[in-house]
């Protein structure tokens, strides 16, 4: 039942999830307030910072996901060269960009910069983190494990809280 909500609901991605209903067909109206919203709480390892993490909410049975969140450095700059996770079979670090009008996602090759002056801003309709093949529900929530590589030879590991989010652009 939760995909089914879940395909009908209004989320703002903001950390804070808050939830709506949309006024789809078959829905009626009720806001859900039975399911935990996990937020991400700011830490900073090794000088860079990561804040406002999310993963959205798997869509009924669609393959695919992405993470969005923001990393600043305090000083000097790395670049996000990948990214893992269990829960998906392929991870990606995607933009999206106006094609004639349409928009489209594709991979960003090298990385995503990071410098002290320029944090790193993956959010929905932007830079992400694509999780492609994914093996589980992703019911929001919950929290997966999303590892991030840096050029600088660091790992980073982070518990993401899962969120109904209310742009279905992938
Ligand atoms: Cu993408």
């Amino acid at each position: 039942m939760k995909y089914l909500v879940m395909a009908g609901m209004i989320c703002m991605a903001t950390g804070t999830a808050f939830a709506m209903s949309h006024g789809g067909k078959g829905h009626h109206g009720h806001m859900q307030h039975q399911q935990v919203q996990s937020t991400f709480a700011t830490q900073s390892q090794d000088g860079m910072t990561f804040a406002n993490f999310s993963v959205r909410a798997r869509i009924g049975m669609a393959p695919n996901s992405a993470a969005y969140g923001q990393i600043s450095i305090a000083d000097g700059n790395d670049t996000l060269i990948a990214a893992r996770t269990s829960v998906a079979e392929t991870v990606e670090l995607h933009e999206h960009i106006h094609d004639k009008g349409v928009m489209r996602m594709r991979e960003v090759k090298g990385g995503l910069p990071i410098t002290s002056e320029q944090p790193l801003e993956m959010r929905p309709g932007g830079l992400h983190i694509m999780l492609l093949g994914l093996k589980g529900p992703l019911v929001s929530g919950t929290e997966i494990e999303l590892s991030l590589e840096f050029a600088s030879g660091k790992t980073v590991a982070l518990m993401v809280p899962v969120v109904s989010i209310t742009k279905m652009h992938h």
